[in-house]
């Protein structure tokens, strides 16, 4: 029988619809309280069908099993500027009480053969539909924004070569990953400079906006 995918996967877009808004929740918290934000950007998706039915037929998950076993069918993607905000989310993660982290991974210091780098957590979110509540599994990765770079472009190549690079390919992007890790390293040993300089432009930008053009203060409104 024909599966119906849009209700199957609805209750997975709803997770991911909800977490976008918390964990842009957590940036706007930090802003308020004017302290450094460990979250540059959050993106999310619900895995698409084809790519659900290839990996069940590569990890044979019969479909009866999909919700306890293929865990990245909702997907977040946190964005940091910094090596250091990825722990420092991940801390803040696992604190909340409207998840529970069941597996970590830390590709970070572990990175993989490909190079690749980022912070993978599996969480057991609780969600409430009419008939009832569930509890889903979502896959949140946490990374650099230069781990996201190469992660970007890695995935694209593989568009290309299927996961098989010729040899000199792959030899460039493990390359490409170190110098993007020595990117990081640069980056958070100047980070206090880095952060004053954000602090005193956001707070530029603040005072701009409450002083309007006859001098007198006006609603203050924030960027992102
Ligand atoms: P905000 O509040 O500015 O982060 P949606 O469901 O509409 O919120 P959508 O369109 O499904 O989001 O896209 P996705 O992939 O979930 O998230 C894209 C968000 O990431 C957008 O934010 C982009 O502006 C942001 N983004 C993507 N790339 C970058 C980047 O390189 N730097 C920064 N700072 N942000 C990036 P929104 O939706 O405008 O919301
Ligand atoms: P997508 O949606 O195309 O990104 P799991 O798959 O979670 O059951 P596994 O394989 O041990 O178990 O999970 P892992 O390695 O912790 O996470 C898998 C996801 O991490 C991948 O999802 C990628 O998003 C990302 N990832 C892992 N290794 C690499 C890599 O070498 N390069 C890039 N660009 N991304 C990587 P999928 O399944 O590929 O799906």
């Amino acid at each position: 029988m024909e599966k119906n995918w849009e209700s199957i996967l609805a209750p997975y877009e709803q997770v991911v619809t909800e977490l976008k808004v918390k964990l842009r929740g957590i940036r706007k918290e930090f802003r308020e309280k004017n302290e450094h934000i460990p979250i540059e950007f959050v993106t999310g998706r619900v895995k698409p069908v084809d790519s659900i039915l290839a990996k069940s037929r590569l990890r044979n998950i019969p479909f009866d099993r999909l919700e306890s076993e293929m865990s990245d069918i909702a997907g977040l993607r946190i964005m940091c500027q910094f090596v250091e905000d990825i722990y420092e989310v991940v801390k803040i993660l696992r604190s909340r009480k409207d998840m529970k982290v069941i597996v970590e991974r830390d590709y970070v210091t572990n990175s993989k053969q490909s190079g690749y780098r980022s912070y993978h957590l599996v969480i057991e979110y609780p969600i409430q539909l009419v008939e009832g509540p569930r509890n889903l599994l979502v896959e949140i990765q946490i990374r650099t924004l230069a781990m996201n770079f190469w992660a970007t472009i890695e995935h694209s190549l593989n568009y290309k070569y299927q996961g098989d690079f010729p040899e000199e390919i792959s030899n460039r992007l493990i390359r490409a990953a170190e110098a993007a890790y020595r990117l990081d390293e640069e980056m958070s040993s100047i980070r206090e400079e880095i952060q004053e300089a954000q602090h005193l432009f956001s707070h530029g930008k603040r005072v701009e906006h409450s002083v309007s053009t006859n001098g007198k203060p006006r609603k203050e409104m924030h960027d992102d």
